[in-house]
Formats: structure tokens, sequence, C-alpha cells
């Protein structure tokens, strides 16, 4: 048939943006409609998403999508980051704002559940990599709080959106995989781990998969975004690096990803979690995808460490042009300095060039100085990690990995890209930056009937149909195994 208009809604945690995508008959095309900030806001001590702002921004997305898509649209898709929540109250008011992951309301929440459910039996159960933030960590420090005991209802955030969209309520899948009460073996809620957490799991409505019906626009919505006939809303990926990963433009079963944007997810593609001990000590996570696929992979800090950068130094009347600092990285020596880049240590924000200088002398190596030294600090960092969590990826899983693949806001650093090859020792093929709402689109316009395959065939399609960029290894690859052997120690 011929393409058809979706828009997806991409939800990040620095910008949230609505893409318009046409998909059909041998057709796929991406056009960006609408860019918003996500500025999260310090509240009585309290770090918040301004979940209304990014509504707001939704909405005027939807009223681009739809003028440039002559008033009608054939679907509508939400994903956003993972782990975070609204809670509604008996009418479906929205109780308070949604409280930022980098809040540090989760600290010793860890090991308050760990006192009653061992580490090792949670991993056993959820096949979640340990971060201060999931879901799980959060419910408990909310445990007695007004808010928590009027709540009927708790939606993760793009369900949350698509609420309010729609009027209709649901859980989606792949999003409910990153909460750590979820069983990624059976895709169901473990009963176990919410007892032990203290989790009333009737706060969740029922669950649904990526492609599932999940409503229509409401009257209200269309008049306000000018759009006109029924406009079907449709589960995604709704966790957008589930999006993402369905927007790897992989050849063949051989590759590994690496979702690149505030965060770097690196990992491969798995048919069923791996649980073992071996996975949970090098803190890999059994997120689930698409199409019953299981993300088996690592969460590194990634370019938040650069953002954060810029924006300290803005705030010191310092602001830098990127592609003139980045371009001045490029020319500095590779691993003068480096920090682990998994390091829960960096994930609050402030003051972060300051964290990363002391920490970045291993070996007795000198710290960044210069704005672009610091940038170089990061990415070599960003480059090491990438190496060890492709590694461990394929260590751990067994799986052959013969290209890596880097998809998201990173695949636009050619820097980070070079580094990232040289690094790994493999080819790295980069792009597309908008991997997410490429896959939230390609997600709907199956579910409509607009293309059909496997995830195989979509990602073919992205192949033939995307602008990449290919990087072979070069370098001696012994300097990284070198910086690892040394971080490793340090
Ligand atoms: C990336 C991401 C990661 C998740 C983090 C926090 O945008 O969704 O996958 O671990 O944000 O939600």
């Amino acid at each position: 048939g011929d393409a058809l208009p979706f828009a997806a809604v991409d939800l990040g945690a620095a910008s949230g943006r609505v893409m318009l995508g046409r998909a059909g008959g041998g057709e796929l095309h991406l056009e960006e409609v609408h860019r918003f900030p996500n500025r999260p806001v310090r509240l009585a001590g309290t770090l918040h998403w301004d979940v209304l702002a990014l509504y707001a921004g939704v909405l005027d997305g939807l009223r681009a999508a739809g003028q440039r898509a002559g008033g009608r649209l054939a679907g509508v898709g939400v994903d956003s980051w993972a782990v975070d929540y609204g809670l509604l109250d008996a009418s479906g008011a929205l109780i308070g704002n949604p409280v930022h992951y980098r809040d540090t309301r989760t600290e010793g929440m860890a090991a308050k559940l760990a006192a009653v459910l061992p580490a090792a039996e949670l991993y056993r159960a959820t096949g979640l990599q340990h971060l201060p933030f999931n879901t799980v960590y959060q419910l408990l420090a909310a445990r007695g709080t007004p808010a928590l005991a009027a709540a009927r209802r708790l939606l993760l955030i793009p369900d949350l959106v698509a609420y309010w969209l729609t009027g209709r309520a649901g859980t989606e899948l792949t999003n409910a995989s990153t909460t750590a009460l979820l069983d990624p073996r059976t895709g169901t809620f473990s009963r176990r781990v919410a007892e032990a957490a203290g989790v009333d799991l009737g706060l969740f409505p029922p669950l649904r998969r990526p492609g599932d019906p999940a409503g229509e626009l409401l009257p209200a919505v269309r008049e306000e975004t000018g759009l006109t006939g029924p406009v079907p809303v449709r589960a995604v990926g709704s966790h957008d690096t589930a999006s993402a990963v369905v927007g790897v433009p992989a050849r063949d079963a051989d590759f590994a990803y690496i979702a690149t944007g505030t965060w770097s997810l690196a990992g491969v593609e798995l048919d069923a979690p791996v649980l073992t001990e071996a996975g949970r000590a090098a803190n890999f996570t059994n997120e689930l995808g698409v199409d019953g696929t299981v993300r088996y992979l690592r969460n590194i800090m990634g370019l938040w460490l650069l953002q954060e950068c810029q924006r300290t130094w803005a705030a010191e009347g310092r602001a830098y042009e990127l592609d003139a600092l980045l371009a001045e990285a490029a020319a500095a020596p590779r691993l003068r300095s480096y920090v682990d880049a998994g390091d829960p240590e960096f994930l609050a924000p402030g003051r972060m060039p300051e964290r990363i200088a002391p920490a970045g002398r291993p070996a007795g190596r000198p710290a960044g100085r210069t704005a672009a030294e610091t940038v170089r600090c990061v990415l070599d960092s960003l480059a090491l990690a990438h190496r060890r969590a492709v590694a461990d990826a394929r260590r751990l899983s067994g799986r052959t990995v013969r290209v890596v693949h880097v998809v998201g806001g990173g695949a636009r650093n050619e820097l980070l890209c070079r580094l990232t090859a040289d690094a790994c020792g493999l080819p790295v093929v980069a792009g597309p930056v908008e991997a997410a709402a490429l896959g939230n689109v390609l997600v709907q316009a199956r579910a409509a009937g607009a293309i059909d395959g496997t995830l195989s065939d979509i990602r073919s399609l992205l192949h033939r149909t995307q602008s990449l960029r290919e990087y072979e290894p070069g370098g001696d690859e012994s300097a990284w195994e070198e910086a690892e052997c040394a971080l490793r120690s340090s």
C-alpha cells in the first residue's frame, strides 16, 4: 500500500520531540515537526519532571504533525525514558509532579530491600541491573507518603501521556520491565518482589504489548490539535531504548548496539533472558524488547557527562560551542585521562567538570584542564565503557558480534563513533540518530498494516532507507586494553 503518516512522540531526558513518520509501500521517511526542552525543576528539595510542560509540547507537536500531514494521522505512539511514573487519585487526577530518577530519595533503598529480599534473588526474579533509581526503589522510598496513600493508579511516563491523550490506561510491557517488579521470563509482575517491597501491584493498569491498541485521541485533544477523524493511539516499545533497538539498521543477527543519548545503553538482543550470577556481577540488565526479545545490556552514564559539563560552563559564563570543543578534543592525544563512565557517582546533576577531573587520573596521569581536555576525557571514557560492555555482552551471552551499531544522538558525534570503533576493535555503523522515533513509527505502522514482517525485515527497511556512516577500527587496541586494566585496578 501507500505510505501512511504516523506521529511518534519521543520524550528524552534533555528534550522531547514529535516526529512525523511515513511508512508503507517500501518507503520510510521521518521528519521532525516539533522539539522542546525538557527542564527538570527542583522544588522543596526534590527534583521533578515538569510533566505538564512536556504534555503541552506533545500537543504542539501533534498539531504540527497534523498540519504537515493534511489534518489526518494514521496513528500516534508515545515513548520516553524509563523507570519514572505519575500517580493518579480516585478521580484520575495527577497527584503531584513525577519525581526525577536523578533525585536522591532512593539513597539507601537498595540496602533496605536487600534486607528482606537478597540482591541475588531479586536479580534471578527480575534480571535487572542494579540502578539506584529502579522503580521498585522509588516506590520503597515513597512508602508511607500521603501521595502514595491517595494513589489509585500508577502510570509510567509514556503511559501517563497516552492516558491524557486517550482517557485509557495501560502498562506497556517493555517499560514495565524496567521497574524491577516484572519477571522477564513470563512477562508478568512478580508477586514475590512486590510483596517484599510492599508494592501494591493493583496500582498498575493491565499490561499491553507493543502494537496493541491503546485507544483513540479524545475529542478535546483532537480539537486542541486540529486533527480530524478518529486517530488511533497504539502501544509501541514505550521505553525509548526498546524503540531505539527496533531502529537498529542491522543486516544480520551478529550485532551489538549502543543506544546513545543522555545514557549509553550497550548490549545485544537475545531471545531469552540470561539470569546468571556472572551477569549480575557484571551489572547486566535484561529488559524486554519488542516481539518477545530481550535487551541484554549495561547502562553507561552516556552523553549526560558532556551535557552536564556544558551546563556548568554555561552557568559560569563560559558557553562553549560544541563543534569547536569536539574539534579540539579530536586533536588531543588519546587516553591521557579517563574515568569509569559507569560509576553512579556521576548520576546526580551539578559541578560535572570538577567531578570528572579528580577521578580522571588512573596510573598517575594528569587530569584534563581545559574544556577540550575534559571533553576528550569524557569521550575516551565513554569509548572505554562501550568496549567493556560489548565484550561483556559477548562473553555473558555467547553471542557472536561482528559489528557495533551506534544509534541515537551520539551517532552524530564523529569522535565518539571513531573512538568506539577503535576501542571495540570492531566496525561501527552509526545512525540513525532518531532510532527511537523510527522504532516507534515502525511498530505502529506494522500494527496498522502499512508494513509487515519481523524485526529483521524492519531492520532491512531501515538499512535501505536511512543514511548511515561506517567507521573502521584503527589504531592500537592494546592502548584501550591497558586503560581498561588501569581502571579496573584503580
Ligand atoms: C534512556 C533511558 C534508559 C534508562 C534511563 C532512565 O533514555 O530510558 O534506558 O535506564 O533512560 O530511565
